[in-house]
């Protein structure tokens, strides 16, 4: 049996909820994060001493940090496809995620929590525009690398593709003038023809507007 803990609007719960969509795979879902101290349970501090979200139990394995669940999954259920099971093949799909643990999410979630869900107010403007521009380096980057190939990692739709682009429909969507880099853009159409990114990623946001509470 698969278990998940997290919020589902919450940027890394997603990237897991979209990963177990892709793969169909029923889980049972425990919607912690959405209240204070939710996380700060002896029980929920067993299954990860960070007491962050998401978190996988799948059977006896307990995994938290979201592209180690990603890769955990996808190395179960979908080896030859999500997973390379070539390893230099693989690599090209787990640079992209390292990538977006430490260069694309800080200046997402800087973006997206100083302007989105900032009251108009209390916003840093100069630290909103800094968040904007690295993401716009970013999205450059990403728009390179697609140039030549419809997937992070190649020619087919891996895990590598769903770390980097989980921002994307609230990147374009939360009322920012943002650029539209062609191949990311069309990237973003491939991805929003999958209904498993229907169901996961575009999703209404606006219950995040101005709150900061979580
Ligand atoms: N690097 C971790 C980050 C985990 C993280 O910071 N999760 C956020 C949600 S995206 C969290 O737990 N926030 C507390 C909350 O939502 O209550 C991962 O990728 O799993």
């Amino acid at each position: 049996m698969i278990e998940i803990w997290g919020r589902s609007n919450a940027y890394n719960v997603q990237k897991v909820l979209w990963m177990l969509a892709e793969l169909k795979l029923e889980f049972v879902h425990h919607d912690v994060g959405s209240n204070a101290g939710d996380l700060e349970t002896s029980k929920f501090l067993k299954l990860n001493p960070h007491a962050r979200i998401p978190v996988l139990k799948h059977d006896d394995a307990i995994v938290w940090e979201s592209n180690s669940i990603l890769r955990y999954l996808a190395a179960c259920h979908s080896a030859g496809v999500l997973w390379p099971v070539d390893p230099g093949a693989r690599s090209h799909a787990e640079r992209w995620m390292d990538w977006e643990l430490t260069k694309l999410q800080p200046d997402f979630i800087a973006l997206f929590w100083g302007y989105y869900r900032t009251r108009p107010e209390a916003r840093n403007q100069s630290e909103i525009e800094s968040a904007l521009r690295s993401c716009a380096q970013h999205m450059q980057k990403l728009d390179r690398q697609l140039e030549d190939q419809p997937y992070v990692a190649g020619g087919s739709f891996t895990m590598g593709d769903i770390p980097c682009a989980v921002c994307l429909y609230r990147y374009f969507e939360m009322g920012l003038a943002v650029e539209e880099p062609v191949h990311v853009l069309q990237w973003y159409q491939r991805l929003s023809q999958r209904s498993a990114y229907q169901q996961t990623i575009m999703q209404p946001f606006d219950e995040l507007k101005g709150r900061l509470e979580y």
